[in-house]
């Protein structure tokens, strides 16, 4: 991960947060005025529903089903992944689609050029970020569908590697700025935190509870690996739709240890209230870009949904090491690919069939939304201190 010496960090990050401060002011406005006066809003495509796949397989499991044809319409949008061109639209344009590429990088790229397109009317659009992910065998199992309030970005953080650690470190991970694994993170780059709809978040698991989920021989015999021990106990059990947060790292971790650091990072940047599930390497960045155009206006950030589906544990079960957990083929891929689409669908569906006297008006927040920084408005409920006491 961070390989610069300590010095010459902070020194970039103290420049970093400077220059972006300075330019994305003035870009973001000549930007605006340029999209205002160049575009005509009913030529654009103005869909109901974006799905947003990060690979191949997650955009396929979407292809060749009854309720909605996404290959009708395609669109070549600038700015998109060499891989994933195109965005596949139904005919009428209401439900669309697009493969970001894996990882943090490709996810962010690939959503700045989605909300920046002159392409599309993206304002009252529901984004179901859809893919499989790491599971946590303490909050679910392979195959589940689990849906995040909390989204933190688990990657920014300092490590030094376990073998040099301090010998009172419980991990080598350390938040940004901070001298300890417990300290909240002195220095904030604004993407540790995305909280969600929850309101929405509940509406979407009531239609993803209509969808039967697929479980399959392989999954069934490795999670009841897991079975003997009492804490991992929702990983023995059949495939379910549950509530649960998510952490995003470029990094694809393994270990009973990270897990636990894991959840001890995500309980800290949210005040406790967060619940680590899964883990996945895109969906901060794909927020973050969210965020942005949120803040000019072009998406309403209350209208996203993240719903990931376990494919592999993110540690062993018990008696079994690390590396042999990791380098174990995804037992539970074929069933997560799946899911997505089977507990996906009726979510698709369930907006569309009440778009009129619902869903375009929006569904109203009661919790905070937005990001660590408060940049959709009032100061997030999980942050402890004000952004700018650290620096
Ligand atoms: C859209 O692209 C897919 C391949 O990505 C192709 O199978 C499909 O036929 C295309 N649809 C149209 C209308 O050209
Ligand atoms: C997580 O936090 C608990 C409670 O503070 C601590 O006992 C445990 O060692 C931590 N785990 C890791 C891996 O840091
Ligand atoms: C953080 O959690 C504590 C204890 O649960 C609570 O009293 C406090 O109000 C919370 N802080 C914020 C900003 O929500
Ligand atoms: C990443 O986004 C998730 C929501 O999907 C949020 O719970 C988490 O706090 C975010 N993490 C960071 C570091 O931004």
């Amino acid at each position: 991960m961070v390989t610069l010496p300590l010095t010459a960090l902070w020194v970039t990050i103290i420049l970093g947060l400077n220059v972006a401060l300075h330019v994305e002011g003035h870009y973001s406005e000549s930007h605006r005025d340029v999209q205002e006066v160049l575009v005509k809003q009913d030529s654009k495509l103005q869909p109901k529903v974006f799905i947003i796949g990060m690979f191949g397989a997650e955009g396929e499991t979407w292809h060749g089903i009854d309720e909605f044809n996404l290959l009708e319409q395609n669109t070549t949008v600038p700015g998109f992944s060499s891989l994933y061109p195109d965005a596949h639209c139904t005919l009428d344009g209401s439900i669309c689609q697009l493969v970001t590429g894996s990882g943090e990088i490709n996810a962010i790229a690939s959503l700045s050029a989605l909300l920046y397109s002159d392409l599309f009317d993206l304002r009252t659009t529901y984004f179901l970020i859809a893919g499989i992910a790491g599971i946590n065998p303490k909050k679910a199992t392979i195959g589940s569908v689990t849906f995040p309030l909390y989204a933190v970005h688990v990657g920014l953080q300092f490590e030094i590697d376990a073998r040099e650690i301090p010998p009172h470190f419980t991990t080598g991970y350390i938040p940004q700025g901070a001298r300890s694994p417990d300290q909240f993170p002195p220095t904030i780059y604004g993407t540790e935190v995305y909280e969600l709809n929850d309101n929405l978040r509940r509406k979407a698991m009531e239609f993803a509870q209509t969808g039967q989920l697929a479980d399959d021989e392989r999954s069934r015999t490795y999670r009841s690996l897991y079975a003997n021990s009492p804490e991992y106990t929702p990983a023995a059990a059949p495939p379910t739709i549950v509530a649960c947060d998510t952490a995003t790292s470029d990094q694809f971790w393994t270990g009973k240890l990270l897990g636990e650091a894991t959840e001890n990072y995500t309980k800290l940047l949210t005040n406790g209230s967060g619940e680590y599930c899964t883990t996945q390497q895109e969906d901060n960045a794909t927020l973050e870009a969210l965020v942005r155009a949120a803040v000019r206006g072009k998406a309403d950030f209350s209208r996203v949904v993240v719903l990931r589906t376990g494919s592999n544990f993110d540690r062993p079960c018990p008696e079994q090491s690390a590396s042999d957990n990791l380098f174990h083929d995804l037992t539970g891929y074929a069933s997560a690919i799946m899911n997505i689409r089977l507990a996906g669908v009726p979510i698709v569906m369930g907006i569309l069939d009440d778009w009129e006297a619902t869903f375009a008006r929006g569904i109203r927040a009661d919790n905070y939304v937005g990001d660590i920084l408060g940049s959709l408005g009032p100061r997030p409920g999980f942050r402890q201190r004000k952004v700018g006491d650290e620096l």
